[in-house]
């Protein structure tokens, strides 16, 4: 009888599938995530879809898989790849991280990272059995270094439906300092093995949707964060279940918004006399976030100046200077909005007075 029972409990505990001091004889890094449960899917069916890559349901990433003991995190990225890399951002720690992927030096891509500043990446390509996992510089954006002791191994074989990524990584290797880690955000995604290349499908859905054009800038601004240690003594919490502790920036699924503007104000209108010390002020109002650079050019289309960022988002002034300090001549000026991922451009001009 107490056989049986401790048999229950045993089998009722596999089921369950929390985090535990040990799940090394569980989790096993072979590139087939069935032995994670539905407990330990933070992304699947419900959230990312298996037919919306641009290039195809043999392109396409399916879901993420997290859970962890005393030691180890474990993940696991569900998806095709036909010729082309699935990749996984980690971000730790708020404070720095990649910020644009075309500017590492290894591994770049054209990505720009919004709301996340991933520390770690995991990259593999289709019939590449040991996916490679790398680190940001601490306290840096740009400087990249391949960690070659962590476990990790992929399936992904031309166009196989239904294989997987998989890694486990010591706690100690994600901790930078030993400063604790409170939670993770993660984000995966499809790329192909070229430089600069986009992405066709990544997981969670960014909020402005990805381009068809393979090359295009491609704003990931989505995630899905785990809090890992939820009663903050130092370690990461044992005996629960980790979809319970996934929430997203934006909770898929939803529809892409492209990212519009919907007004520049000037504050203080939009002529202004530089010889008398006077400056223009404009602030720009979107429909979610991104950042932009403000040029200014004269009606022959010369390039005269950047503006200047005000300490509020997205604010502006220009103090009718060009690049040498010179005031301009008096006339009409161009004030050109670019977003810094490219998606959109606006025009808007300003006159300077005697
Ligand atoms: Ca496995
Ligand atoms: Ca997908
Ligand atoms: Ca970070
Ligand atoms: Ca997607």
């Amino acid at each position: 009888m107490y056989q049986y029972l401790i048999y229950c409990i045993l089998y009722l505990s596999f089921l369950i599938a929390e985090t535990g001091t040990d799940l090394s004889n569980r989790i096993i890094i072979d590139g087939y995530s069935n032995d994670f449960t539905s407990d330990e899917e933070v992304i699947n069916e419900i959230h990312e879809s298996s037919s919306d890559s641009y290039w195809g349901e043999y392109n396409d990433v399916k879901g993420i898989k997290v859970t962890w003991d005393n030691t180890f995190l474990y993940l696991a990225v569900d998806a095709c790849s036909w010729d082309n890399n699935v990749m996984l951002f980690i971000d730790v720690y708020d404070h720095y991280g990649i910020e644009n992927m075309s500017e590492v030096n290894a591994w770049q891509r054209s990505f720009k990272f919004y709301n996340i500043n991933p520390d770690y990446f995991v990259g593999t390509w289709d019939t590449n059995d040991s996916p490679q996992f790398w680190k940001v510089q601490e306290g840096g954006a740009l400087q990249l270094e391949w960690i070659q002791n962590i476990e990790t191994f992929s399936t992904f074989n031309t166009g196989s439906i239904d294989r997987s990524m998989e890694l486990k990584i010591p706690w100690a290797d994600l901790q930078v300092n030993m400063q604790p880690i409170t939670s993770i955000k993660l984000l995966s995604l499809i790329t192909s093995g070229d430089d600069f290349s986009g992405s066709p499908d990544c997981a969670p859905d960014n909020l402005g949707g990805i381009s068809n054009n393979s090359s295009q800038m491609v704003v990931l601004d989505n995630y899905v964060e785990i809090v890992i240690d939820g009663d903050n003594d130092g370690n990461p919490d044992l005996g629960i279940l980790p979809q319970e502790r996934a929430t997203f920036h934006k909770t898929p699924p939803f529809s892409p918004l492209p990212l519009l503007v919907e007004n520049v104000l000037f504050e203080d209108g939009k002529v202004f006399s530089p010889s008398l010390g006077e400056k223009v002020y404009f602030e720009l109002e979107t429909n979610r976030g991104s950042e932009f650079d403000v040029k200014i050019f004269n009606l022959s289309g010369e390039f005269i100046d950047f503006s200047d960022d005000e300490i509020q988002t997205l604010s502006w002034s220009w103090d009718g200077r060009d690049q040498g300090g010179e005031v301009v001549p008096f006339g009409v000026y161009i004030l050109y909005f670019i977003a810094s991922s490219g998606e959109i451009s606006q025009k808007e001009t300003v006159v300077v007075v005697n």
